[in-house]
């Protein structure tokens, strides 16, 4: 049996964060077919191994536990390999980050599809999305991060941050390339540490796997095609 069990769906977006932190530490993890997906996904929250809404839930074996929601598994995993600073304030900026992120899905999903793009809703978030990208930057640039070296919170060597922002924007930008410029432009130093992370020969292997997998797919669905069709 693997070290780990991820259940997600078979796409980057949330789950790409958990697995490039599991491929980092060398972690060995076995994904779930849709089917267990949806059926522990529709199980009593008393019988599911952690009680949760939605997906990911990772399952450490040898620690025997489960969790759910994408900052509480990225925290546990970064105790777990010394990837949290070991500061109360730089780590809260961890936790800050992530949920930087997580909001920044959010709204580039229009909350996990409620909504659809339309030209006019793309082109008004426009300023909103640049401003996210300027948060990641000046949060580095206050850190020493430059476009050619260090990481987001000053650490030594990077650590949870480094890969939520390096998969946030990397993985975006890679999927939707018409964004990167904007990313260039607006946070370069975030561009160049997204780059330096995903050269990272782990996460390199990871990235030819899940383009193997997913193709070009993101976050899936309606949602993504709307997206596609604004950019
Ligand atoms: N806050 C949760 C959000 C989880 C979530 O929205 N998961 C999506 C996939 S990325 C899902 O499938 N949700 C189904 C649902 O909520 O019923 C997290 O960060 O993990």
């Amino acid at each position: 049996m693997a070290d780990y069990t991820l259940y997600y769906w078979p796409l980057p977006f949330r789950g790409q964060f958990i697995r490039s932190v599991l491929a980092h530490v060398g972690g060995d993890w076995d994904e779930v077919a849709m089917e267990e997906l949806f059926a522990l996904k529709k199980e009593d929250p008393a019988t599911q191994p952690v009680p949760y809404m939605g997906p990911p839930v990772l399952t450490d074996h040898a620690a025997e536990v489960s969790l759910a929601q994408t900052q509480a598994i990225l925290a546990y995993l970064g105790d777990k390999y010394d990837l949290m600073p070991k500061d109360a304030v730089r780590a809260a900026l961890t936790h800050k980050v992530i949920a930087d992120a997580n909001d920044v899905l959010y709204e580039m999903t229009l909350y996990n599809g409620a909504q659809m793009w339309t030209a006019t809703s793309w082109k008004d978030y426009q300023p909103r999305l640049a401003r996210w990208m300027e948060i990641f930057e000046v949060t580095g640039r206050r850190h020493n991060l430059t476009e050619a070296d260090g990481y987001l919170l000053g650490t030594e060597t990077p650590g949870i941050a480094d890969f939520t922002a390096a998969i946030l924007w990397g993985t975006m930008t890679a999927k939707f390339p018409s964004l990167r410029p904007m990313l260039e432009d607006t946070a370069p130093a975030i561009a160049g540490l997204a780059d330096r992370i995903g050269a990272l020969p782990e996460q390199v292997a990871l990235r030819q796997r899940s383009d193997e997998a997913y193709g070009d797919e993101w976050c899936s669905g309606q949602i993504e095609a709307s997206l596609r069709a604004v950019l």
